[in-house]
């Protein structure tokens, strides 16, 4: 029964929302500023909120989700660290009759019925963006691309999805070569690690081009460059994802060449949707976030109109 039927208005006026989310963790400058979205837009919508940070492990999600289950909260959201592996936990919400929200990243079930909405971006058409950007940009390149990929962390909605959205775009040109494709885990220290093994591993002529699902890894990877006695976005095209403020800096010292847009932004949203479920009124079961991409040449015009 939704908290609005279930109390007389009275005790409804008075009676907070209480909202459980179980973040992913804290491994990007993207993570934070949604953290930090997430919170202030709970705070503005006077909304308790019970916060979690799981440090990127599936575990601590689940028994976070399980302590916001035997709390009661009104509504459960989270983004979810992996795709699979959520079935048992979220039957036990919906047993529990608490709705669940799922934001940023998917979750791969065959039954829909375990969350009311997903909220957060396409990543795939993230992936196809920085594919087509690159086609582009390798329009008169007679020889081979040679591409290496850092990927985000193994089996996340958008490390699966990045991938697939840039192979399916660059696979049209059989000059673009993916020779080497690792996990950086979203995280600056070891896009640094993975690149610099890249690096040893091709020969300093053997990358043309650097795709980080992510602009922590590609800003540590940059470092990994320039050690290597490379210049960055010169010898090696660099493109990232999320245009994070980090991005638009390293795009205007010259050393990323692009960065597809992906916005953290989703706290009002979020608190809409939370309000709307408690007050029973439908939720679209999917909210898709809008997002451009900003090549290094707009980064400075672009840089003090930038939210996160
Ligand atoms: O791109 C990355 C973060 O799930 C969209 O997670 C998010 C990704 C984001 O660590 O920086």
């Amino acid at each position: 029964l939704p908290l609005a039927m279930a109390l007389p208005s009275a005790a409804w006026a008075q009676k907070k929302i209480v909202l459980g989310f179980s973040q992913v963790g804290a491994e990007s400058e993207w993570r934070t500023a949604n953290t930090e979205s997430i919170k202030s837009a709970a705070k503005d919508a006077g909304i308790e909120l019970k916060f979690s940070d799981a440090q990127q492990k599936q575990e601590n999600q689940i028994k976070a989700i399980r302590a916001f289950i035997a709390q009661k909260v009104d509504v459960i959201a989270f983004s979810p660290v992996v795709e699979t592996g959520w079935d048992n936990v979220l039957r036990e919400a919906k047993a529990a009759k608490i709705p669940v929200v799922l934001t940023d990243r998917a979750v791969n079930t065959k039954d829909t019925s375990l969350y009311v909405t997903f909220m957060g971006s396409d990543f795939v058409e993230e992936g196809r963006k920085a594919g087509r950007w690159l086609v582009e940009k390798m329009k008169d390149q007679k020889g081979e691309v040679r591409i290496v990929e850092l990927q985000g962390t193994v089996g996340s909605a958008p490390a699966i999805d990045r991938k697939k959205g840039f192979e399916e775009i660059i696979k049209a040109d059989p000059k673009f070569k993916i020779v080497r494709s690792q996990t950086g885990d979203f995280t600056r220290a070891k896009g640094k690690e993975v690149m610099e093994a890249f690096l040893k591993a091709e020969g300093k002529n053997g990358i043309n081009v650097l795709y980080a699902h992510n602009d922590d890894m590609a800003i540590g990877a940059i470092q990994a460059i320039e050690e290597a006695g490379l210049k960055p976005a010169k010898d090696i095209t660099i493109i990232s994802v999320d245009a994070v403020k980090g991005a638009f800096e390293a795009m205007m010292a010259g050393k990323l060449n692009v960065s597809v847009e992906c916005s953290p932004l989703l706290g009002p949203q979020l608190m809409t949707a939370v309000k709307d479920i408690v007050a029973g009124k439908p939720v679209a079961k999917r909210i898709v976030t809008e997002e451009g991409i900003f090549p290094m040449e707009t980064a400075a015009a672009e840089f003090p109109k930038r939210k996160y």
